[in-house]
């Protein structure tokens, strides 16, 4: 049987290169796996009911959806192999969202770091950012997958989302396939351009601190060009002395197909100004193909015929699952 992948993204802002080189790139490599020789089934969502969770204004929101969308298409994904449909558009996921709400506990809840950070300094937090890890979740466990690639960063989710499979399994029967987490050794994560301490993000309030999928290549040679460096003047990799060094070096490598030694033995002695100019100029390149094919799906209306078709067959898995669940549960049973 095929191996079922499942991963999502969120649209709450433009795509950054660290969603790109730790999660996006993946996506496109595990459409096919000629190493494995495997049968692959991969869904790929627009986690929009994510993005919710922290304010967002309704008409930006409804381009960066069509934008993700038209994204996955130009970075290679292909409609004919992976179901790419919107999280909103499977209502499944807010019913199975709420039951694994009420699987999981508060304490657990607690002691996500990704809500400790997001919430950290605010007065006024939407209970949604607090639940959010039931609701991811439930889109794994929706279609019954074997494997979640993601960043670094999504781990912890990832073990939550284990737990409370594993706590639904063992209370009312084996319902839902246990998941792996898949992770890049390299780009995991990426960190910021103005702070290696913090990965990039798109929703940090500064702009420079990352490079956009969708930047002209004038924004990117900028953004680059002002990236903090480390006192000394080598380009030379080593995350504990020279984090953002360090942090650029990967950046390069994973653009470029090289190895970080390669990369490293080249500018040995040449100092930064080099190195991140020809950093920006090897980006610029990487995106370039990327940039024109997404202008092309954007402007096509194909994006909207293979989210609606997407939607479809995910609609198909997810209430097969929901109504075994709902069925182990006694809910809805009282019909028969
Ligand atoms: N800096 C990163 N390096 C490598 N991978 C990353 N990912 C995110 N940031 C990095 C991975 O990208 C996928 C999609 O992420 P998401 O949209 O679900 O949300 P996130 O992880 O919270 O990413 P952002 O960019 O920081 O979004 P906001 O600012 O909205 O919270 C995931 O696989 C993630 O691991």
């Amino acid at each position: 049987m095929a191996r079922r992948i499942f991963s999502g993204i969120q649209p709450s802002g433009q795509i950054t290169l660290g969603n790109y080189l730790g999660a996006l790139k993946q996506f496109v490599q595990l459409q096919s796996d000629p190493q494995s020789g495997q049968d692959l089934d991969p869904f790929y969502c627009i986690v929009d009911l994510h993005a919710i969770t922290v304010p967002q204004d309704p008409k930006q929101l409804s381009g960066r959806i069509l934008d993700l969308a038209s994204l996955y298409l130009a970075v290679g994904l292909d409609p004919t192999r992976s179901t790419l449909f919107v999280q909103s558009d499977v209502s499944a996921h807010s019913e199975l969202g709420w039951i694994l709400q009420c699987v999981g506990y508060m304490g657990e809840l607690s002691r996500m770091t990704q809500f400790k950070e997001k919430s950290e300094g605010k007065e006024s937090i939407l209970t949604g950012l607090f639940t959010y890890p039931a609701l991811m979740a439930a889109d794994i466990l929706l279609y019954q997958t074997d494997i979640v690639p993601v960043g670094d960063d999504q781990k912890q989710h990832l073990e939550l989302t284990r737990d409370l499979a594993e706590r639904f399994n063992s209370r009312f029967g084996e319902t839902f396939t246990i998941p792996e987490v898949m992770t890049l050794e390299q780009g995991a994560r990426i960190m910021s351009l103005d702070d290696p301490s913090k990965k990039m993000s798109k929703s940090n309030p500064n702009p420079q601190s990352r490079v956009e999928l969708l930047d002209t290549p004038d924004e990117i040679r900028k953004k680059i060009s002002r990236a903090v460096t480390d006192s000394d003047r080598e380009v030379r990799y080593d995350l504990a002395m020279k984090p953002a060094v360090s942090n650029l070096l990967v950046i390069y490598a994973l653009t470029t197909g090289e190895s970080v030694a390669d990369v490293e033995a080249r500018y040995e002695g040449k100092g930064y100004g080099d190195f991140k100019k020809e950093l920006a100029e090897a980006v610029v390149a990487h995106l370039e193909p990327i940039q024109a094919r997404f202008r092309e799906v954007r402007a096509s209306g194909e994006v909207q015929r293979v989210l609606q078709e997407g939607a479809q067959r995910a609609q198909g898995v997810a209430a097969q699952t929901l109504a075994q669940v709902k069925e182990r549960m006694g809910l809805g049973v009282y019909r028969r």
